[in-house]
Formats: C-alpha cells, sequence, structure tokens
C-alpha cells in the first residue's frame, strides 16, 4: 500500500496565488516526511476546468475556452517546481480519461438508483447567467449586476446525498481522525444535524456546455462537484489501474475551509454511493489574510508564488508559510514578516550554528569529523535534546501541525548555539591538553547538524541538500535508521560551502512581489524624474530597471489568421505565455521554435488581431533584415537580462 495525498483541484479562472502555493508546499512537505519515514508516496495535484466561471473568465479574455484553459492549467503546473514541489501526478478535469471515468460513475450511480430526474427552484441572474445562493446576494439583488434575480425552477439531475446522511454521521463519529483538525469535524457534525438536502448535479446544455454529458440523458452535463471530486479516483485510474489499487486505501486530502462541506459530505457519501471505502483523512487548514482580507482572486490582493520564490528562494517560503500559520487557523502575510524570519530564524539560527561549526572543525579538525572523548553533562543533555526534537517532531509532523515541528527544531539550533558560546571551542583550541575536549565539542556539534539536517528535508528540501553534502552524510536519509545518536564516522570529509542563508535587507526587494497599495513618496519621484526624461531624451537607472528583460524560450509558433506581419508565439519565460511578435515576414513559425530569445515581460498586455499579447520579443534591424535578440550561452528560461 503505498500513502496517497492530494491538494484541491484549483479553478483555471484566475492564476494561482500564494493560497494555492501553501496547500500544494503542505502536501508536498507531507509527501516529503513520509518518504523520510521510508514509506511509498503518490502525490497529487491539477487544475478543475469545466463549468460557468471558466467560460466566463476565457470569454473576457476573448479567447477560445480549450486555450484559456491550457494557458491557466500550464501556469499552475508551472508554478510548482520554483518552489520545489514535486507532484507525482498532475490531472486536468479536461483529460479525456478523467471524463470517461466521470460518465462511467455517473451511470454506475443512476443504475443503482441514487440519482433521479425532478424539478429545481432557484434564484437565477440573468446578468451572470447562473443561479445564486441567498449569499451571495446584497440587499437581495446580485452584487455585480444591481438586479434582482428571478426564482425560475428547471428540471434537472439530483445525487440521493440524504440518504447516506446516518451512515456519514456514524462514520465521522467512529472515526475522530477523519476530518482535522477538530474544530472542522465539530463544524461538520454540527451541519449533520439538520437534515441534508439532495445534491444537484447537472444543469442544461442550453446554459453550460462546457462540462461532462450525462451518459444517460445529452441534454445535460455535469455540474461542478460531481466532475471535480471525482479527480482523486481517476488520478490513480480508478476502476482498474495498479494505482488504484496501491493508493486509495491510504487517500489523504488537504483542502481550505472554503470547501469543507464538499469534501466532508458529499464526497464521503458519492463514495458510499460508489460502494467504495471513505478516504482515511481530511486536513483542513485556515486562509492566508491580506490586512486581515482573505486573500482572493476576486478581491486580487493576490501575491504571486513564482515571484516570492525568485526574490527569495523556494525553502525561505516554505519555511515561512510551515513556520508562520499554525495548520486549521488563520494567517496574515507580509514581506516584511517573512524578511524577518528569514533573516531571525535562516540566517541567524541556523546558518549561523551551521557555519560556525563547519568553521571550527576546518580549523580545529582538519576538516574531518574528529574522534569524540568521553562526554559531559552538557554533551549528554544536547544529545537527549537531540533525541526529544526527533520524536517531537516526528509527532507533530504526523499530526499537521508543522509550526510545532519546526518549533522543536529550532529549540535544538539555540540549545546549540549556546553550547558553542559555553564551550567555546575557540579556547580549547589553543591547549593542546584540551584537544580531546575540543574533539568531544566539535562531534557534538556536527552530531546534532546531521540531526537537524534530517528533519528539515520535508521542510527546505535545497537547504537540507546542501547540508547533507557538507556533512558527508547519506543522500538518501531516513528518520528511523539515520534519526539515532552517535552515527558521524570519525575521519568524514566535511566540505563548508558558502553561506546557507545570506541576510536580507530589512525593507522589500524592489521588485518583491508586493499586494497593491496606494502611490508612495518614491512613485511620485519616479513621476517628476519620468517628465526631465522625456524632456532632454536620457532615462535614468531607476527608469531602466524597470524594464524586466528576461531570457524565454519558444515552445510553439504559429501565424497569425489575416495578417502578414504576425506570429502568435508561446513562450516559457519561466511560465507559459502568449507573445504576439511582428516578425513573419521574417521567420517561418517552424524556424523559431525552440530558440531562446529575449523579452521585455513588463509590458502592459495589448490585444493584436484579437490575442493578448504578454511582452514583446526583441529584434535587431538592419535594412530589411530582422535578427532575432539572444544569449551567448545556454541559460534556463525565465532568466534575467541585465
Ligand atoms: O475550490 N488561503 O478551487 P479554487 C489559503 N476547484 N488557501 C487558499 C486561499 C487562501 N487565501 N485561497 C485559495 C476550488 N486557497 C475547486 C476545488 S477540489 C475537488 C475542487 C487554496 O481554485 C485552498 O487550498 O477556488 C482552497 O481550498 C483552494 O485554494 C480553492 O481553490
Amino acid at each position: 500500500m503505498s500513502y496517497y495525498i492530494t491538494t484541491p483541484i484549483f479553478y483555471v479562472n484566475a492564476q494561482p496565488h500564494l493560497g494555492h502555493a501553501y496547500t500544494t508546499v503542505v502536501a508536498d512537505t507531507i509527501s516529503r516526511f513520509k518518504r523520510l519515514l521510508g514509506e511509498e508516496v503518490r502525490f497529487q495535484t491539477g487544475t478543475d476546468e469545466h463549468g460557468d466561471k471558466i467560460v466566463q473568465a476565457a470569454t473576457d479574455a476573448e479567447v477560445s475556452v480549450k486555450e484559456y484553459v491550457d494557458n491557466i492549467s500550464s501556469m499552475f503546473r508551472a508554478a510548482w517546481p520554483p518552489l520545489a514541489i514535486a507532484p507525482d501526478h498532475f490531472i486536468r478535469t479536461t483529460d479525456p480519461e478523467h471524463m470517461a471515468t466521470v460518465q462511467a460513475i455517473l451511470q454506475k450511480v443512476y443504475d443503482k438508483g441514487d440519482i433521479y430526474f425532478a424539478d429545481y427552484t432557484g434564484l437565477y441572474c440573468k446578468g451572470c447567467e447562473q443561479f445564486l445562493t441567498e449569499k451571495d446576494l446584497v440587499d437581495g439583488k446580485c452584487p455585480d449586476h444591481l438586479t434582482e434575480p428571478d426564482k425560475i425552477t428547471e428540471q434537472n439531475y439530483f445525487f440521493k446525498m440524504s440518504k447516506y446522511q446516518d451512515w456519514l454521521i456514524d462514520h465521522i463519529n467512529n472515526n475522530p481522525e477523519f476530518i482535522t483538525p477538530e474544530r472542522y469535524r465539530n463544524e461538520v457534525l454540527s451541519f449533520l444535524k439538520e437534515p441534508l438536502e439532495d445534491l444537484c448535479i447537472s444543469r442544461p446544455t442550453s446554459r453550460l456546455t462546457w462540462g461532462i454529458p450525462l451518459p444517460f440523458d445529452e441534454r445535460f452535463v455535469t455540474y461542478v462537484w460531481f466532475d471535480a471530486l471525482i479527480n482523486y479516483l481517476t488520478g490513480i485510474d480508478y476502476p482498474n489501474g495498479p494505482d488504484f489499487a496501491r493508493n486509495w486505501a491510504a487517500a489523504e486530502h488537504v483542502i481550505a475551509k472554503d470547501i469543507l462541506k464538499p469534501h466532508a459530505i458529499y464526497w464521503p457519501t458519492m463514495l458510499r454511493a460508489l460502494d467504495l471505502a471513505p478516504y482515511q483523512k481530511l486536513h483542513v487548514h485556515g486562509y492566508w489574510n491580506i490586512n486581515d482580507t482573505k486573500m482572493s482572486k476576486s478581491l486580487g490582493n493576490v501575491v504571486r508564488p513564482t515571484e516570492l520564490a525568485e526574490a527569495y528562494g523556494a525553502d525561505t517560503v516554505r519555511y515561512f508559510l510551515l513556520r508562520e500559520m499554525s495548520f486549521g487557523l488563520d494567517s496574515g502575510f507580509s514581506i516584511e514578516s517573512l524578511i524577518a524570519r528569514r533573516n531571525s530564524d535562516l540566517a541567524n539560527d541556523l546558518g549561523n550554528l551551521f557555519s560556525r561549526s563547519l568553521t571550527m572543525v576546518k580549523n580545529f579538525s582538519n576538516s574531518q569529523v574528529p574522534a569524540p572523548g568521553p562526554a559531559g553533562d552538557q554533551d549528554r543533555e544536547l544529545a537527549e535534546a537531540c533525541l526529544t526534537m526527533l520524536a517531537d517532531y516526528d509527532k507533530q509532523m504526523t499530526g499537521f501541525a508543522f509550526s510545532r515541528g519546526l518549533e522543536a527544531v529550532w529549540k535544538v539550533i539555540s540549545l546549540a548555539n549556546k553550547y558553542i558560546v559555553t564551550n567555546a571551542p575557540w579556547e580549547l583550541a589553543k591547549d593542546p591538553a584540551q584537544a580531546e575536549r575540543l574533539h568531544t565539542v566539535l562531534f557534538h556539534l556536527l552530531e546534532t547538524l546531521r540531526l537537524i539536517t534530517l528533519t528539515l528535508h520535508p521542510i527546505m528540501p535545497e537547504t537540507a541538500a546542501k547540508m547533507t553534502e557538507a556533512l558527508g552524510v547519506t543522500a538518501a536519509p531516513n528518520l528511523r535508521t539515520d534519526g539515532k545518536w552517535g552515527l558521524s564516522i570519525p575521519g568524514t570529509e566535511i566540505n563548508a560551502g558558502a553561506p546557507l542563508f545570506p541576510r536580507l535587507d530589512k525593507q522589500p526587494k524592489n521588485d518583491a512581489p508586493q499586494p497593491k497599495k496606494a502611490e508612495t513618496k518614491k512613485q511620485q519621484k519616479n513621476k517628476v524624474e519620468a517628465k526631465n526624461e522625456a524632456e532632454d531624451g536620457l532615462i535614468t537607472y531607476d527608469t531602466f530597471q524597470k524594464l524586466d528583460l528576461r531570457v524565454a524560450k519558444i515552445v510553439a509558433a504559429e501565424k497569425v489568421p489575416k495578417s502578414d506581419r504576425l506570429l502568435k508565439l508561446s513562450v516559457l519565460a519561466p511560465e507559459e505565455r502568449i507573445i504576439v511578435a511582428g516578425i513573419a515576414e521574417h521567420f517561418q513559425p517552424e524556424e523559431v521554435i525552440g530558440r531562446l530569445v529575449i523579452i521585455v515581460a513588463n509590458l502592459k498586455p495589448v490585444k493584436l488581431m484579437g490575442i493578448l499579447s504578454h511582452g514583446m520579443v526583441m529584434a535587431a534591424k538592419e535594412g530589411d533584415k530582422l535578427v532575432l535578440s539572444t544569449v551567448s550561452d545556454g541559460v534556463q528560461p525565465g532568466s534575467k537580462v541585465s
């Protein structure tokens, strides 16, 4: 059996933000933690691509729905590697295999008699072309169209959710860890005190075509949850694939509280109707807020995870997210608190312990693990603290209490920093009679660092890999076999490298992603400078710095219909984006695919022949000849040109 962890599949009506990144970092961290315990793991994420909202978003962007979903889905896929997130499978609800299995499941539940046809009455907004709930209304009106919705009745298909209510209550009562943390379990149980309504699962194709047709009535498509939740099964090839047999019995889902009801109520009852065992656990977290307001695509107060990773590194972002939020509760995000954690916890506490210890091993022990002499009280205290840390870390990580798990590790980091001060190895090194004591102290520090490194693999994989290499220990660690005191082998070479976390300025970097704010003094000054520049034709360094020039790789190219001049390019920089370039008179599409070019990445998008273009390709012109700009050596797409 293999442990199976999932994130929600995210809607493709907007680009990934930090909220999506948090859930996905959590799932990645847990999968790395389970692997550290020697378990087999499958980690799945993906995108939810059907429904009204997506059609609306594509219409707003004036592109076809298919083009739109392909584009945003690839942005989600590309958002994860820069955060060192490594899913085993990325599922899309537009995958043909997913769609076919959803239809087979619908048929099965229909044949069983758990899906029926009936009238549906709801509040329909003509402007939105969709049903609204009482909660969506402001003063009884649609907040977007300021009109009262019509109460209309249409026929639809319903899933008999109510039939499984008693079973679900019993299941939650008999399995205290089915929904965690406990507050969400209580919320669900209290909701289940009222009778459950059956679930409307369809929409007529006269209103919505971007969905999966019902196999028993082609005039309808499935609506939202009956399509989306089933991804957790189709991603492991339900019903006959070997992954389904291996993974389903150990399935756990991570979500935020916004989608508690579909996961805690709709999904287990759907599984029951399918005669399948429910998932093992549902882990529910709170919201990332900005100034006490939920970060959300509709409010636009979002932070882009890729920009954050680029500015501060994957590990700093991962550490911050996991340390700052208590799993289950809401948390506030600010760049200032991220920089503060990086400087104090990472650069000061961990970084200093590591570099001081390794420098002393280099200077006083010939860059080798020394052989220790007999341990004294302080040494024993440090060793015991390490073992307590491992046990506590194991328990907290298993319970998704990442912040507490990290607290346990930082307790030892701080103890070890004190141990250095009280034992002052630099003093011991002055007296040859103290050589054995010096070696004992250095050995204890190296052992402590080895065990700290072990705990950091799931949280900060890149840092843990650097530490592992510097300490000369195994690159395939296991918490059970390596998590013991005294395994460092005297004589092992130690290679102190560059600092793990160079300090950052207290002030956010200029190009650091910031939630939007009012105009600052600096921006006002820039405006004045811009005016002066226009007059003398020279630009300041500040102005030049505003240009975001990037190396981009062209991965697809096609002629823009009805235009002699334009090519539509898909480029990676590193996310995929569309650029419409005026180069069709000089290049065939096939000629440019695969080339590295330099683009201006932060131009305001403009529409050319109905296609939204996100940037500009730079080229040089000599008479009739046009050559594309490039770099003299291969670099990763997305590298900054400065
Ligand atoms: O609900 N703080 O997709 P979605 C923390 N497609 N997490 C946040 C967050 C925030 N401010 N904002 C979003 C859907 N999230 C459905 C799911 S699953 C079968 C279908 C994260 O794009 C969090 O994981 O609206 C939340 O549950 C999810 O994004 C909602 O993503």
